[in-house]
C-alpha cells in the first residue's frame, strides 16, 4: 500500500518514568508512516483525498503535549490510536518514538519504541436463546457500535434457528456482522465477553442456553490457534446458523483454511441438508 512519510518530527513533552522527566520535560522525535490509498488524490490532485501530512504532524505534537504518559510504548499506542480513530483514509499507521539521551545513566544516543497498528476486517456471529432473544442481540450489536477501535459496517437479518449440538433447549436467534477494528484478536474476544457479561450471560452448560453467545468467525485472513481463541471458527462450515446470516453480507468472504467462500460453504451445507433429508425419508 502507499505510504506517506514524516520523518524526525521534534516535540518538546513530559513523558517518561522518572518525576523529573514528567516535571522538567525532555525533547522526542516521532517519525510516521501512514499507509493510505492515494490514487484518488494522485487523480485529482485533491487534499480531501489524501491525507494532510501538515495537519497530522500537528495532531500528534498536540497528543505528546496534553498527555503525560510513563512509558514510551503507551504514548506510541496513544499516538496510533487516536491518528486511527481520527483520519477515515488511514488503513495503518507505523511509529517510531524515539527519546534521544535517555536518562539512563550511559552515553546512548537514543532509545526508541516501534508500533504499527491498523484496521481489520472481523466477522461476529451472533446467537440467543434466552429471554428477550432479539434484545439481546440488539444490545451486542449497540455496545460494539460504542466500543472504541470498533465500526459495525453491516449487520444481517436475524434468523430464527433449531438448537445444534445440545437440542433440548429453546430454538435461537442468530446474526452475523462486520465489524472495522483496531482490536487485535485477543483485546476484541476479552471485549465481547464483558459483552456477554453486561446481557447477564453465565456458563453454565457447554452449548447450552445462553442469553448472548459472541463468536469471531474470521478476522482478515488470519489463522489463529491458541487455547483461548480458534480462528476462523472451528465449526463453522457445519453451522446454517452461522453461515446463512454471513452469507447475506458476505458471500464473498474466502475461508483461508477451505480456500471456499462463504456462499460455496453455504450451498455445500444446503445440499448436505438436502441429502440427510432424502435419505431419513
Ligand atoms: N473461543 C475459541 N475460539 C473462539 C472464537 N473464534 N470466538 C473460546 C469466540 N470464542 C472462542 O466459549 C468457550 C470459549 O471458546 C471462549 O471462552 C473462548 O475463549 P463460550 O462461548 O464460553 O462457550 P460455549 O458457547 O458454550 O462453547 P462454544 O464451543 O463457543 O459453543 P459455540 O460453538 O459458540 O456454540 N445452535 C443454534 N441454532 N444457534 C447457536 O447460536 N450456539 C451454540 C454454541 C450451540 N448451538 C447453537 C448455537
Ligand atoms: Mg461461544
Amino acid at each position: 500500500m502507499d505510504q506517506i512519510h514524516i520523518k524526525n518530527l521534534e516535540v518538546y513533552a513530559h513523558h517518561g518514568v522518572f518525576p523529573e522527566e514528567n516535571a522538567l520535560g525532555q525533547r522526542f522525535v516521532i517519525s510516521a508512516s501512514l499507509f493510505t490509498d492515494t490514487w484518488a488524490a494522485g487523480q485529482t490532485d485533491e487534499l480531501s483525498h489524501s491525507i494532510h501530512y501538515g495537519e497530522v504532524s500537528q495532531r500528534m505534537k498536540r497528543y505528546m503535549e496534553t498527555h503525560t504518559h510513563k512509558l514510551l510504548e503507551r504514548v506510541a499506542q496513544g499516538l496510533a490510536e487516536d491518528l486511527l480513530e481520527t483520519y477515515p483514509l488511514l488503513q495503518k499507521v507505523r511509529l517510531e518514538l524515539k527519546k534521544p539521551w535517555a536518562p539512563v545513566g550511559l552515553p546512548l544516543e537514543t532509545v526508541s519504541v516501534e508500533i504499527e497498528r491498523g484496521w481489520h476486517t472481523a466477522y461476529i456471529a451472533l446467537g440467543s436463546n434466552l429471554g428477550d432473544k432479539e434484545g439481546y442481540l440488539n444490545l451486542a450489536v449497540q455496545e460494539l457500535r460504542e466500543t472504541r477501535g470498533c465500526q459495525v459496517e453491516a449487520v444481517s437479518s436475524y434468523l430464527r434457528t433449531e438448537p445444534y449440538g445440545y437440542v433440548e433447549q429453546d430454538e435461537f436467534l442468530n446474526g452475523c456482522l462486520r465489524l472495522r477494528t483496531w482490536l487485535p484478536p485477543l483485546q476484541l474476544l476479552s471485549r465481547l465477553h464483558e459483552i456477554e457479561q453486561k446481557a447477564n450471560r453465565v456458563r453454565e452448560i457447554h452449548w447450552g442456553p445462553r442469553t448472548l453467545d459472541l463468536d469471531i468467525i474470521f478476522y482478515d485472513k488470519e489463522i489463529i490457534d491458541l487455547p483461548e481463541l480458534t480462528v476462523p471458527h472451528r465449526d463453522m462450515q457445519r453451522r446454517d446458523f452461522v453461515l446463512f446470516p454471513l452469507e447475506e453480507i458476505a458471500p464473498w468472504a474466502r475461508h483461508p483454511v477451505f480456500g471456499k467462500t462463504v456462499s460455496e460453504l453455504a450451498g455445500e451445507l444446503r445440499e448436505a441438508k438436502k441429502m440427510e433429508r432424502v435419505e431419513s425419508e
